[in-house]
């Protein structure tokens, strides 16, 4: 599978050190994560340059998660030190908590600052994640407005903003740009199914095929509620003896939701585009990809 992000090397290496620059200036980092993907959407190269700053893992789009596997992976964080809360940016749901976390986070330096007449110091705060984890649209939120983002294309310097965000916080306007962890197929594929990583025309269907397989390992009832196809079904062997009862159940399901050609063929490319459409857009149910502990990958 390809890695279609195109960033190489270099790119990345400058990315992060203009965000390990910008991060100086900040009392906390907001690190955002994919709830559905919370271990292929983060990248272990912040903890190199966050040093012993305060940092929340928001585990954004929990609408889309699994609730109760969004409550292991926060209880798994928090055992490793990592205080982190559920969030939907677009939603404007679990913002206190957020700053529930941030002020706990924060009271020890805010109470020094206060012993030296410094009281009312504004707590100032960097988003930082990959791509399509929401960091636009949290920050948005925050700012309260649409207007204040003033992109966050890797590797370009930028002049930044603060934005005051009611309270006592203060945000940078501009987030820093981590990439994913594709370091296993299956991240691979859980990152694009998650709308992470674009759709490259050619994957499509390899991706949704795959996923599927996935989602039927681990949502097993769901799966057969949105696409009424028995699981059990009987596979079917091809010419040369070989059977996939998994290509089958994507047949059986693509059949079933009408995607099929004149000549009474599935087709495969567009029940591909709709269980990935699916799935993006909640429609198979609150799903989480990946276990906190240990992460799957194979
Ligand atoms: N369902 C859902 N979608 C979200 C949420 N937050 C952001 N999104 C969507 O995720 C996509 C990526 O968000 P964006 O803020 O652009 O991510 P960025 O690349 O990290 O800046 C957009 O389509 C958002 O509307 C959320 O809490 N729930
Ligand atoms: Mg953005």
């Amino acid at each position: 599978m390809t890695n279609n992000i195109n960033w190489f090397p270099g790119h990345m290496r400058k990315a992060l050190n203009e965000t390990g620059e910008r991060l100086k200036l900040v009392d906390i980092v907001y690190e955002t994560a994919d709830c559905r993907i919370p271990f292929s959407s983060r990248n272990p190269e912040l903890d190199k340059i966050i040093g012993d700053k305060p940092r929340i893992v928001v585990l954004n789009k929990a609408d889309l998660a699994d609730p109760a596997k969004t409550n292991q992976w926060i209880d798994h964080l928090a055992k490793n030190g990592i205080p982190a809360c559920a969030l939907e940016s677009n939603h404007k749901k679990g913002f206190d908590r957020l700053n529930q976390l941030t002020m706990d986070l924060m009271e020890e330096k805010l109470n020094k600052a206060a012993e030296k007449g410094r009281t009312g110091r504004p707590v100032r705060a960097m988003v930082v994640g990959s791509p399509n984890t929401g960091k636009s649209t949290l920050i948005n939120a925050l700012a309260g407005k649409k207007a204040a983002v003033t992109g966050d294309r890797p590797g370009v310097t930028k002049d930044f903003k603060w934005i005051m965000t009611g309270g006592r916080l203060e945000l940078m306007d501009m987030p820093g740009v981590l990439w994913p962890r594709i370091a296993t197929k299956r991240s691979a594929i859980c990152l694009q199914a998650c709308g992470s990583i674009k759709d490259e025309v050619t994957e499509v269907t390899e991706t949704a095929y795959e996923i599927m397989k996935i989602l039927i390992e681990l949502y097993p009832k769901l799966m057969t509620e949105r696409y009424s196809v028995p699981l059990d079904i009987e596979s079917s062997e091809d010419d040369m003896g070989y059977s996939d009862p998994y290509y089958d159940l994507f047949l059986a399901m693509g059949k079933k939701r009408g995607c099929v050609m004149s000549g009474g063929r599935v087709d495969e490319e567009r029940f591909a585009k709709t269980l990935l459409t699916d799935l993006r857009e909640g429609r198979i149910g609150r799903i989480t990809l990946e276990e906190p502990d240990p992460p799957k990958g194979n």
